[in-house]
C-alpha cells in the first residue's frame, strides 16, 4: 500500500464539521445524558403521561388489516403516490364538501411527510411561478427558510410575533404583507403555529384573507398540527378553508406525523388548488418532472395505513377519539405547568416579598393561552442553557418547549427549573 492511499490526507478532509440541527440534535444531546431525571422537551412529538411515545390503537389497527390482505403487493406506488390516500387527504384539510375537490381543481400528491410537501412544492414554485419570493413569518419552524432557500425561492420574513405581549403582531403582520410586492408567496401556518402556539383568530384570518387575495399574495399553508390546536379536524382546517372558499388558489403541505402519530413513516400531501381542472391537471404532470428525479415515488406503507383509516368510518371515528384525547393532554399538561408555576411564584412572594420582581416572573398565562403542540416560553438562551446544564431539562435555545413530551409526574421538575432559571438569570 503506497503511503498516499495509506495516511494522507482524504479527498474530503476540507469538509468541515456542520452544526447539530437546532430541534433534531436536542434529542441527540439528550440520548448521550446518562442521568436518569433528564426530560427531552425539544422535538414536537407526541409522548403519553408515561413519557413513552404512542402508536395509536387506530394505526395498529389499520397495520394488522394491512397484514392480512394477501392481495397486497411491494411494487412501485405512481410518482404522486397512492390515490385512495391522495383524495382523502384532500377532502380531510379541504373538507368533505369542498367545491374546488368537486370541480377537480385540486391536484394532490403524496410526499415525504410535511417536509418532503413543502420541498416539492417549494420546487415547482420554483420552476413555474413567477415570483421568486417567499413570505415566512417571524419566527416560523427552523426548517422552512432552508426548505425555500435550497429550493431556489428568496426568503423573506413578515411580522408575525410581538414578544412584549406574547401575543400576535396582527398590525405588524398586515403592513409587512402589505407592503409585499405583488403575486409573493406566503407561507402560512394553517393552526398552532409553531414554535410561538400563537394563531390568527377567524376574523384575523379573513382580513389576512382580504388583504392577501386583493394583492394577489400567494398562500402556501403548512398544516403540520391538524387537530392538535382544538381536538377537531375540521375546526383545525379553518383558515384554510376560508382561503379555498373564495375561488382562489394555494398550496397547502400536510403531515401525518403529529396528529395520526406516523412520524418515521414520513407520510403526507401536497395540494395544489388551481382555478380551473385544466390548470390542476397540467401542474399535476409538472409535479411528477419535480419528484420523479428527486426520489422516484414515495413509500407505500405509511399512505396505505392513513387511506384505511380515512376511508373507513369506524376507524375514522376511533381516530377523532385519540387525536382529541393527545390534544387535550397536551392541553391538561399546559394547565398543570401554569398551575405549578403560579404557585411557586406565590411561595416566593412570601419568602422574599422585597424580591417579587425576580420571582417566576408576574404573568405566565401564555402557558395556558397558546394551542399547540409548544409553548413559546419567553425564557432566552442562558436560561435555557442552565435548565439543561443544572436540571437535566432538553428544549430548543429559542425557549420553545414540546407540552407533549412533558407529563405530570415531570411537571414539579420543569416548574423547578424554570423558576430557578428565571430567579438566577435575568
Ligand atoms: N411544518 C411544521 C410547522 C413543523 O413544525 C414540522 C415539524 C414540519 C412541518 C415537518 O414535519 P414532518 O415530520 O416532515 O411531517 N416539526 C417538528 C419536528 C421537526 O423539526 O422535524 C418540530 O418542530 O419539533
Amino acid at each position: 500500500m503506497s503511503a498516499s492511499s495509506d495516511h494522507q490526507d482524504s479527498v474530503f478532509s476540507h469538509v468541515v464539521q456542520a452544526p447539530e440541527d437546532p430541534i433534531l440534535g436536542v434529542t441527540v444531546a439528550y440520548n448521550k445524558d446518562p442521568n436518569p431525571i433528564k426530560l427531552n422537551l425539544g422535538v414536537g412529538a407526541y409522548r403519553t403521561e408515561e413519557g413513552k411515545p404512542l402508536v395509536l390503537n387506530v394505526v395498529r389497527r389499520a397495520e394488522q388489516m394491512l397484514v392480512n390482505d394477501q392481495s397486497r403487493v411491494k411494487e412501485y406506488l405512481p410518482i404522486i403516490g397512492l390515490s385512495d390516500f391522495n383524495k382523502s387527504s384532500a377532502k380531510l384539510i379541504f373538507g368533505a364538501d369542498s367545491t374546488a375537490i368537486q370541480e377537480n381543481r385540486v391536484t394532490t400528491v403524496q410526499c415525504l411527510s410535511g417536509t418532503g410537501s413543502l420541498r416539492v412544492g417549494a420546487e415547482f414554485l420554483a420552476r413555474h411561478y413567477h415570483e421568486h419570493t417567499i413570505y415566512i413569518p417571524q419566527p416560523t419552524w427552523g426548517n422552512h427558510p432552508k426548505i425555500f432557500n435550497l429550493a431556489g425561492l428568496s426568503v423573506k420574513p413578515y411580522r408575525y410575533y410581538n414578544p412584549q405581549t406574547r401575543g400576535l403582531d396582527f398590525q405588524g403582520l398586515l403592513e409587512d404583507l402589505g407592503a409585499a410586492p405583488s403575486g409573493a408567496i406566503v407561507l402560512l401556518h394553517a393552526c398552532a403555529h409553531n414554535p410561538t402556539g400563537v394563531d390568527p383568530t377567524l376574523d384575523q384570518w379573513e382580513q389576512i384573507r382580504q388583504l392577501m387575495r386583493s394583492k394577489g399574495l400567494l398562500p402556501f399553508f403548512d398544516s403540520a398540527y391538524q387537530g392538535f390546536a382544538s381536538g377537531s379536524l375540521d375546526a383545525d382546517a379553518q383558515s384554510v378553508r376560508m382561503f379555498v372558499a373564495d375561488g382562489g388558489e394555494c398550496l397547502a403541505a400536510q403531515s401525518y406525523a403529529k396528529n395520526m402519530g406516523l412520524y418515521g413513516e414520513r407520510v403526507g400531501a401536497l395540494s395544489i388548488v388551481c382555478k380551473t381542472a385544466d390548470v390542476a391537471s397540467r401542474v399535476e404532470s409538472q409535479l411528477k418532472m419535480v419528484i420523479r428525479p428527486m426520489y422516484s415515488n414515495p413509500p407505500i406503507h405509511g399512505a396505505s395505513i392513513v387511506a384505511v383509516i380515512l376511508k373507513d368510518r369506524d376507524l375514522y371515528n376511533e381516530w377523532t377519539v385519540e387525536l382529541k384525547a393527545m390534544a387535550d393532554r397536551i392541553i391538561s399538561m399546559r394547565k398543570q405547568l401554569f398551575d405549578a408555576l403560579q404557585a411557586k411564584g406565590m411561595a416566593y412572594k412570601l419568602l422574599f416579598t422585597l424580591v417579587i420582581h425576580v420571582c417566576t416572573p408576574g404573568d405566565w398565562s401564555h402557558i395556558i393561552k397558546q394551542i399547540g403542540m409548544f409553548t413559546f416560553t419567553g425564557l432566552n438562551t442562558e436560561q435555557v442553557a442552565f435548565m439543561t446544564r443544572e436540571y437535566h431539562i432538553y428544549m430548543t435555545s429559542d425557549g420553545r418547549i414540546s407540552m407533549a413530551g412533558l407529563n405530570s409526574r415531570k411537571v414539579p421538575h420543569l416548574a423547578d427549573a424554570i423558576h430557578a432559571a428565571v430567579a438566577s438569570i435575568a
